[in-house]
């Protein structure tokens, strides 16, 4: 019998038992599952493929498709599953863009985590810009939205007040999305998929109400999926995270994560220096006197303690 062809296609759902995949930028889906224990060598994941990942299958007489291998991979966004596990998920890989979704309120998005999404952005090298996202509801309030724009901006990073009810800002980020595949992350009820809907109104991804009793998402969002906008480029939708767990950061590498550290921790006199009880620590300094702010050096030490503790 002729040997069958393999074709090379991206995943851009996972579902438990299979996937789907296409040749992007062309739309035609293809069902898969996996022969055996596929996975990439490295990192042991609960999830050896994840959306994103270029693939090759060999087509069924059925018509559906079976993956026989992963390519490496160019980066890759990583968490740990849970926070007590060691295990790491991929929440999705070859990404050209990152935004992490946050709002100051219903929910509250914690520092902690953006910080600890930001730092992952930097170690996988993945351009990310924050999104600030139900802006309409901030309006009463400039101070904090300022105060919070200030912290980030002053870090290095964009951040984008957008509102899918005003539709501020949503024509820029359709821009920022255009021949891009472009993450969506954050926390559950953020508006993430809301805001997809937003930018392509013939997508239609289910949302629901936060918990007025709680005051959180519901994990409406259940897969990891990419959907194509009409004005170009793909987008990802993904559950809300509850928590974002760092994935084998060793402790004298974590402040290279953080740009504003970076820049001055040459000169630190002490290399490798963790920035805590070195005497001539540049990083100190530079929070004592305010050109680093105090509560991205509190993610900082959050994160060193936490990494010391599964050692
Ligand atoms: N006021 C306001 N509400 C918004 C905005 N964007 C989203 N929402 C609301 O926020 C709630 C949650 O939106 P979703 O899109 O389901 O949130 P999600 O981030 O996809 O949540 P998960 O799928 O659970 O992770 C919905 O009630 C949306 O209508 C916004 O810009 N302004
Ligand atoms: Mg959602
Ligand atoms: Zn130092």
């Amino acid at each position: 019998m002729e040997k069958q062809k393999s074709t090379r296609a991206r995943v851009i759902k996972h579902t438990g038992s299979h996937y789907l995949v296409s040749n992007l930028p062309e739309w035609s889906v293809t069902q898969c599952t996996v022969r055996g224990k596929l996975r990439l060598k490295g990192v042991r994941t609960t999830n050896p493929i994840a959306v994103g990942d270029f693939v090759d299958y060999d087509i069924q007489e059925d018509g559906s498709g079976i993956i026989t291998r992963i390519h490496p991979r160019t980066n890759y966004i990583i968490r740990k599953s849970t926070n007590l596990s060691r295990e790491a998920h991929i929440i999705a890989a070859n990404i050209d863009l990152a935004l992490i979704i946050v709002t100051l309120d219903l929910p509250q998005t914690p520092l902690a985590f953006i910080d600890r999404f930001l730092v992952t952005c930097e170690a996988y090298r993945v351009p990310v810009k924050i999104i600030l996202n139900k802006s309409d509801l901030y309006k009463e309030n400039p101070e904090s939205v300022n105060s919070f724009k200030e912290l980030y901006n002053s870090a290095g990073y964009d951040v984008i007040e957008v509102s899918c009810v005003s539709g501020e800002n949503i024509e820029r980020l359709k821009y920022e999305c255009k021949d891009k595949l472009t993450l969506l992350s954050g926390i559950s009820g953020v508006g993430k998929s809301t805001l997809i809907n937003t930018l392509d109104s013939t997508l239609n991804l289910r949302t629901k109400e936060i918990s007025e009793y709680h005051l959180q998402g519901k994990h409406t969002t259940t897969y990891y999926e990419i959907h194509p906008l009409k004005t170009g480029g793909f987008v990802i939708d993904t559950p809300g995270i509850r928590g974002f767990g760092l994935i084998e950061m060793k402790p004298e590498e974590l402040s290279h994560y953080f740009p504003e550290m970076l820049k001055v921790l040459d000169n630190c006199r002490f290399a490798p220096c963790t920035h805590t009880h070195e005497p001539g620590c540049a990083v100190k300094m530079a929070v004592d006197s305010g050109e680093i702010s105090a509560d991205r050096y509190i993610s900082y030490l959050g994160m060193l303690e936490e990494e010391g503790k599964y050692r």
